[in-house]
């Protein structure tokens, strides 16, 4: 790298490692700007402790819940936001316009503050202004029950409590409709469909003891510095056992490099810290299925010379389809691989040994992988990787999906899902007494288009900022805007909410760290994090607002009021939500004795039959795969065209932005940049400091961002990174994973224009 690059504002080199005295500084910024500084130490001691509240940062378990505080930057930052002192009151809310409001950056908008009121929408003056919950909850019920069920949409963002998701999919079911777009489909739904086609499950295998027993890790497509913060108290430990872990990532990102752990008092004190990847494979963006490919296929070259390599006795007795898989392993050529991946023969030769050498081995990968055209074809890959060597049902290995919201997958678990199995159906009509619909419904991006032409009329949102996660906003904004109603249940305002359709509501809800009263007192709710583990989170904050509700009893509130005949008694459930919990396990496998299992801290794991070989596919065995060649994603048009990554930043949460630094990766007070290889800028022309728009380079899209400021990073070549969410304008609403309609954010074709090699100051706001 040139030592001449020009100065950017706000563009600096990070040179210390990550976490350490960085991290404390930034909890302690997000502390003051955000909440009462005499509450917060108090209320960041409660998370994720034996009574406390679940952590709604991440869904990485914590070591049995015990005692001591896990300190983590990125979960103190999701509890202050939650729990700051400021409000957006009817008296904003009345001085303010939603035109007005929509100018101002998403940033400005969510750090508003925590919604008070319940409000519904004013079409003659353009505010929100308050409305009693039974006035809302009536007219909702007036005009869902004047729909079809199939018009109706039931958006799920991964944070709400197994309770309030049941509850929600009840009162969808009971009404009608299958429609369940959820942010699962925008994340990891290439491994609800991928994972079961493998292994039977569509979920992790791991626990956290077999990181405890693992002798390798491999790392793909996931930056847990910033996302999965606890995680890399695990990894820590890895690396300082010696336990080799082995990166990909088209970035180099800096917490997988090296990490001081904030809770490790000695590197603190001396600014020491662990290198965490034993080594870092800058893999191309959607090259990592040639990456897998090459790895199988050195490892069936190594069987072949010394035998035992490949785990024979398991392949025969537990899988199928392995003849095939490996007949086209041999016959994809490392030409292909090579120029696929990025990445040279003996680097992934080498990758090989080492999985040849472990006895016990453990895959890691997230968003890297699902957001691709063929993202569940990359998912099966690992599996089938995994399966080469019996990694799978065996302590110390398995196959490990960094899971996004803190519940997702407990939503899914408790019946959140378009496409319901006979079985849950069945046990829904059982239980309940009502015959649930049985066709399929739509996912996020079919919801999109479904109000797009018309045929969707109304959108609830139990929590998330659909319109915004979602790709291609002008298709997005404008569907929401064809809504005859709309409502929003949240803590915060965000974008979304101001796309109002004929009647918009915004419901007020109680966040994690709050009390939760019911008539029969103070309630808990549960969750399920990444490794089945399902335990209990009780709030302890005085509520934002007196008039805030339960996610629970605002869903309760709606069916009561949309469903006059309905055979269950939604206020009764709500009074105490042990009684949610007994239909819970009367509906679904897994969750015996659930109300007095949550009372034991730590929780209970649920049953995950591949850990003990037991495969619950079509065929009872564990299923390779067949991957064709090794594209992961349909080709650009024109010259010079670049990969485009969307990612986040180290101060965001999803669409929510907590300030616009980027620490570890050297951004500081701005967003507006693209990260690229200082080899691919010379080739075209460009320098690190330049202003290019950049254009979407598949046939027929006009999608574009404008004046962008080119940042040299370490980033494969023909690969480019930019941020989620204001890059989302460069991704078109149907550049998706067929196979599973996850949104393929993570390699978009792009072309570059340069517009200006004048500096540009960092924007106000954003
Ligand atoms: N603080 C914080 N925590 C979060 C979130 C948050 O926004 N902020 N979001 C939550 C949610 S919903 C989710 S889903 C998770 C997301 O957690 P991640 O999966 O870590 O999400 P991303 O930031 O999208 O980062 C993806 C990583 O994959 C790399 N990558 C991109 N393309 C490729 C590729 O083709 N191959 C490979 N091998 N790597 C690639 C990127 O360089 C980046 O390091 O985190 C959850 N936790
Ligand atoms: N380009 C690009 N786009 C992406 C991605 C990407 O990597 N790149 N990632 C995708 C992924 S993985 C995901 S999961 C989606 C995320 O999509 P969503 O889950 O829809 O979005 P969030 O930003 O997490 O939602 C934030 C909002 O949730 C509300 N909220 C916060 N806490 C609570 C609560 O306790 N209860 C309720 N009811 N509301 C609450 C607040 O109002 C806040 O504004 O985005 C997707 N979009
Ligand atoms: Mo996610």
């Amino acid at each position: 790298m040139s030592n001449h690059r020009r100065q950017v504002p706000g563009i600096h080199h990070y040179a210390g490692p990550a976490g350490g005295w960085g991290a404390l500084k930034a909890t302690a910024i997000a502390v003051r700007t955000q909440m009462d500084v005499f509450d917060a130490p108090a209320t960041l001691l409660r998370t994720n402790q034996p009574d406390g509240f679940d952590c709604p940062g991440c869904a990485w378990p914590d070591k049995e819940h015990k005692s001591t505080f896990q300190f983590c930057e990125n979960g103190a930052k999701a509890v202050t936001w939650e729990a700051t002192t400021k409000r957006v009151t009817p008296e904003f809310l009345a001085q303010h316009t939603v035109s007005d409001l929509w100018q101002q950056p998403d940033f400005e908008i969510e750090g508003l503050g925590r919604l008070t009121h319940p409000l519904a929408y004013h079409p003659q003056s353009d505010t929100f202004r308050p409305v009693s919950w039974e006035q809302a909850f009536a007219r909702i019920g007036e005009v869902l029950r004047e729909l079809s069920p199939d018009r109706v949409e039931f958006y799920t963002s991964g944070r709400a409590s197994n309770e309030a998701a049941f509850l929600y999919q009840l009162f969808a079911r009971e009404l009608g409709s299958n429609n369940f777009p959820d942010c699962s489909n925008l994340c990891h739904q290439a491994t609800s469909i991928g994972l079961p086609r493998s292994i039977g499950i569509g979920k992790g295998t791991v626990s956290l003891e077999d990181f405890d027993r693992t002798e390798l890790v491999i790392s793909i497509g996931h930056n847990p510095g910033t996302n999965h913060p606890r995680m890399m108290g695990t990894l820590h430990e890895l690396a300082r056992r010696g336990v080799p872990i082995i990166v990909f990532n088209p970035l180099r990102e800096t917490a997988l490099e090296r990490f001081a752990d904030p809770q490790s008092v000695v590197e603190m004190a001396t600014y020491s810290a662990t290198d965490i990847a034993s080594t870092y494979f800058q893999v191309k963006a959607g090259g990592d299925a040639a990456a897998l490919k090459g790895i199988a296929k050195h490892l069936l070259v190594l069987d072949a010379a010394r035998g035992n390599v490949l785990d024979h006795d398991f392949i025969a007795r537990h899988t199928a389809g392995f003849a095939e898989f490996a007949a086209d392993i041999a016959a994809t050529d490392w030409e292909a691989i090579e120029q696929g991946s990025g990445l040279l023969r003996p680097q992934l030769e080498s990758v090989a040994e080492a999985y040849a050498k472990s006895n016990a081995t453990i895959i890691t990968y997230g968003m890297g992988i699902t957001q691709h055209n063929k993202g569940t074809a990359n998912v099966r890959l690992i599996a089938d990787l995994l399966l080469l060597r019996g990694n799978i049902g065996k302590p110390g290995a398995g196959i490990c999906p960094l899971r996004g919201h803190s519940n997702v997958q407990g939503n899914r678990t408790v019946g959140i899902n378009e496409k319901p199995s006979a079985a849950f159906l069945n046990k829904l009509e059982e239980v309940f007494g009502f015959t649930p619909p049985s066709a399929p419904g739509h996912d996020a991006v079919q919801a999109a288009q479904a109000m797009l032409d018309g045929q969707a009329k109304a959108l609830i949102c139990l929590g998330g900022n659909y319109a915004v996660a979602m790709p291609d906003p002008a298709q997005a904004f404008a569907a929401l805007h064809k809504l005859d109603l709309s409502v929003h249940v949240a803590t915060r305002l965000n974008r979304t909410h101001l796309l109002v359709g004929k009647e918009t509501f915004i419901f007020p809800c109680l966040g994690r760290t709050e009390l939760d009263m019911q008539r029969a007192g103070p309630q808990s709710i549960t969750v399920e994090d990444s490794m089945s583990m399902v335990h209990a989170s009780h709030g302890k904050l005085p509520p934002a607002s007196p008039l805030l509700r339960s996610e629970p009893a605002i869903v309760a509130g709606i069916a009561h009021a949309t469903l006059p005949d309905s055979r269950i008694d939604w206020l009764e459930l709500v009074a105490d939500y042990d009684r949610i919990r007994e239909r819970i396990e009367q509906t679904l496998p897994g969750f015996d004795n659930f109300n007095a299992r949550i009372r034991i801290p730590g929780g209970f794991r649920l049953p995950l039959p591949p850990t003990e070989r037991i495969w619950p596919t079509a065929t009872g065995k564990a299923m390779f795969s067949l991957f064709e060649g090794v594209e992961e994603n349909s080709p650009g048009v024109g010259e010079n065209v670049l990969r485009l990554v969307t990612l986040r930043s180290h101060d965001q949460y999803n669409t929510t932005l907590y300030a616009l630094d980027d620490r570890y990766r050297g951004v500081f007070g701005r967003r507006d940049v693209l990260f690229m290889n200082e080899e691919d800028m010379q080739q075209l022309g460009l320098e690190h400091g330049d202003r290019v728009d950049i254009t979407t380079a598949l046939p027929g899209s006009t999608q574009r961002l404008d004046d962008i400021t080119l940042v040299a990073y370490r980033i494969a070549q023909g690969t480019v990174a930019a941020y989620y969410p204001e890059a989302n304008v460069l991704v078109p609403l149907d550049y998706l994973d067929k196979e599973s309609g996850t949104p393929s954010y993570k390699s978009v074709p792009v072309q570059l224009t340069l517009r200006s090699k004048e500096i540009r100051q960092p924007p106000k706001g954003r």
